[in-house]
């Protein structure tokens, strides 16, 4: 796939969920620094520069997005167009690759977090809680799963069906039921898509409320994060730039004359909602993450 393509497909979301996204940028750099062309050192640079934006420009939120590609185009250091792009290459391998060692051991962590009878809630589409579901599962735990419908886009279907494709005893409801559900509830598991310095996590509309709502009953919220999530530019979820996507996935334009729609896809929940923060490197907890950032990019 080349950068207009990857760029389209994540704009689309046919690529979609922040872990994913973050792997198909850094392969198509890797992909657009093999086929370039270029033999000036700095027009190499430049190109790589304007893939690399393109490709950020797709979706605002998902700061795993700018952090693979960071990552990926900090690889090009060396003098010559071999060196720049042989070091592309390895940087984005070695992201791909991290990323999803990430996830093993994330899953590894929240797999034992999770205990035999519990009933855990799910919001969204997320690979690591769902590897960390389905890893609780395998080990013999009887577990229950609610996911969420997660309107307007229905990822709680996807979820609900790999899910049920492992094995594990799973129910679908809409979004607007949760607080129905959370009294059996003993775990809410999510993903994130951002984690702000001050321990705010930007994920799934929606979460927000279903982590206050775990709160009202006591019911701790786990978010899996691999740490490429961690945002070094914004202190605070407040800042994070929400992506507001068409009215028409919400509801047919036009059907309702004069009533006005908005479709904002992700929301901030406040660190005091968030019990744990689980990562690659260990868990962490909310107050914790400004340290862990301090830590991870030398700021
Ligand atoms: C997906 C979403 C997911 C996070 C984490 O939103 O909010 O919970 O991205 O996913 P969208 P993962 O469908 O709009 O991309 O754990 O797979 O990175």
């Amino acid at each position: 796939m080349n950068i207009e393509e990857t760029a389209a497909k994540i704009s689309s979301m046919e690529i979609r969920g922040a872990g994913k996204i973050a792997r198909a940028a850094a392969s198509a750099l890797k992909e657009y620094a093999l086929e370039l062309k270029e033999t000036d050192p700095k027009k190499f640079i430049i190109a790589l520069t304007q893939a690399k934006d393109k490709l950020f420009n797709t979706r605002p939120t998902a700061v795993s997005l700018s952090n693979a590609l960071s990552t990926v185009l900090a690889g090009a250091s060396g003098e010559s167009v071999d060196e720049l792009r042989e070091g592309v290459i390895t940087a984005a391998e070695l992201f791909i690759k991290n990323s999803k060692t990430a996830i093993e051991k994330i899953s590894d962590t929240c797999s034992g977090m999770i205990h035999d009878g519990n009933t855990i809630i799910t919001h969204c589409n997320s690979t690591v809680a769902i590897h960390s579901i389905i890893k609780a599962h395998s080990h013999g735990k009887k577990i229950r799963v609610y996911a969420t419908e997660t309107r307007p886009w229905r990822q709680g279907f996807i979820t609900a069906q790999a899910l049920a494709d492992a094995g594990v005893d799973i129910t679908l409801i809409v979004d607007s039921a949760v607080r129905f559900f959370m009294p059996e509830t003993d775990i809410v598991i999510v993903g994130a898509d951002t984690i702000t310095g001050n321990g705010s996590v930007v994920n799934k509309i929606g979460t927000s409320q279903i982590a206050l709502c775990a709160h009202e009953y006591s019911v701790p919220v786990f978010v899996c994060a691999e740490t490429y999530k961690f945002s070094k530019d914004f202190a605070k979820g407040e800042s994070v730039i929400i992506e507001e996507r068409d009215i028409a996935e919400v509801i047919e334009p036009g059907k309702l004359p004069g009533v006005k729609i908005r479709n904002p896809v992700f929301d901030t929940t406040p660190p005091k909602y968030i019990k744990s923060i689980i990562t690659e490197i260990g868990i962490i907890s909310p107050h914790e993450v400004s340290d862990t950032i301090q830590k991870m990019f030398g700021e």
